[in-house]
């Protein structure tokens, strides 16, 4: 009797105990659930369900910038449905398609190319569903079918590197013959970028871009490029203006099996300022990249988050960038984070 009432006694503690427990526990999840309802800007962050369609995973550039966006959406405590086009336009569409079907709180969207997404647009338009540029721009008139673009300026970019040339080649006496390696055909930074780089070049008479052909922002293409302007043109060229670094890797190994010199016989520019391009700046085999910043992940869920909290947002947000040369890679290349 006794034990059995001792029993009963220490059953009865630790039924309060458990009580209490549960009481403190569950004011404790209230208290979190409250303070991650309010960021302190006085912000609505809900939980949001964010769509993001990718162009794909062409470049180190695209990687940094997938895992940029992934880690933002979610250290913010949202959901994100992430869908890789594959290069693909149609493959976009679709997955624009399915978000909408969803319906997502928002679309992050990355155009592989600046046309033909009108319809799409449209469609998530009246679904009410908010539409997010992200790094790349689209070529459509009706500025009401997305609300902002964040995103680098890529005809700066072109003429950022356009300048370099200019300046490193301004005691060269002769043509500067120059090979082009353009970006995925339509797409905004390849139109862009050429753009910048002619506007600069057009009042250099000497400078003349003698060969430019797609390498779709791929290492392989790149290389396979420069192969056949190799066999082309050989010792002619000059300098090799690529429009991301990914290609311009590829073309040094390209260049270096032909028997040349990267960054001596033919001067390389890059775009993007990934640690590949710094590591074959350490090696001397390249001599210049335009910084193009994928890191913007957490501006974009900023974005994101202002705009379904009523907030006005500009139509235009640009990443701040610079730009690095040989001299600086190696000292550089540690406190590269992409
Ligand atoms: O430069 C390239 C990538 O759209 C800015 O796409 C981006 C470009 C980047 O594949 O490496």
């Amino acid at each position: 009797m006794k034990r059995l009432f001792k029993g009963k006694k220490i059953l009865l503690l630790m039924m309060s105990l458990v009580f209490l427990l549960s009481a403190c526990s569950s004011s404790g999840t209230g208290g979190q659930s409250d303070s991650s309802s309010s960021n302190g800007s006085g912000k609505s962050s809900d939980k949001l369900v964010i769509g993001f369609s990718q162009v794909g995973a062409e470049s180190e550039w695209r990687t940094a910038n997938t895992k940029s966006m992934q880690n933002a959406i979610k250290d913010a405590g949202h959901e994100l449905k992430f869908s890789d086009a594959q290069q693909k336009q149609e493959n976009q569409i679709k997955a624009l398609r399915s978000f909408i079907a969803q319906k997502v709180d928002a679309i992050v969207f990355s155009p592989v190319v600046e046309t033909g997404f009108e319809t799409v647009l449209q469609e998530a338009k009246d679904a009410k569903i908010p539409v997010f540029l992200a790094d790349r721009a689209v070529d459509i008139k009706d500025d009401s079918l997305w609300v902002t673009f964040l995103g680098s300026d890529f005809i700066e970019e072109g003429r950022k590197a356009a300048n370099w040339l200019v300046e490193e080649t301004a005691n060269t006496e002769g043509d500067v013959n120059i090979v082009e390696l353009q970006g995925t055909v339509g797409s905004a930074p390849a139109i862009d970028r050429k753009e910048g780089f002619e506007e600069v070049i057009k009042d250099h008479p000497n400078m003349k871009i003698i060969k430019s052909q797609t390498g779709d922002f791929t290492r392989a293409k790149g290389k396979e490029v420069m192969e056949a302007f190799l066999k082309s043109d050989g010792e002619n060229i000059d300098v090799l203006y690529s429009h991301n670094d990914d290609m311009a890797i590829g073309a040094i190994q390209a260049i270096e099996e032909y028997g040349l010199k990267p960054g001596e016989d033919i001067k390389i520019i890059g775009v993007d300022a990934v640690r590949g391009a710094f590591e074959a700046m350490a090696a001397g085999k390249m001599n210049v990249t335009v910084e193009c910043n994928p890191l913007f992940g957490p501006q974009m869920v900023d974005l994101i988050e202002a705009h379904l909290a009523g907030e006005e947002i500009p139509k235009r947000v640009a990443v701040e960038e610079s730009m690095y040369t040989m001299d600086q890679a190696e000292e550089l290349l540690p406190t590269r984070e992409y």
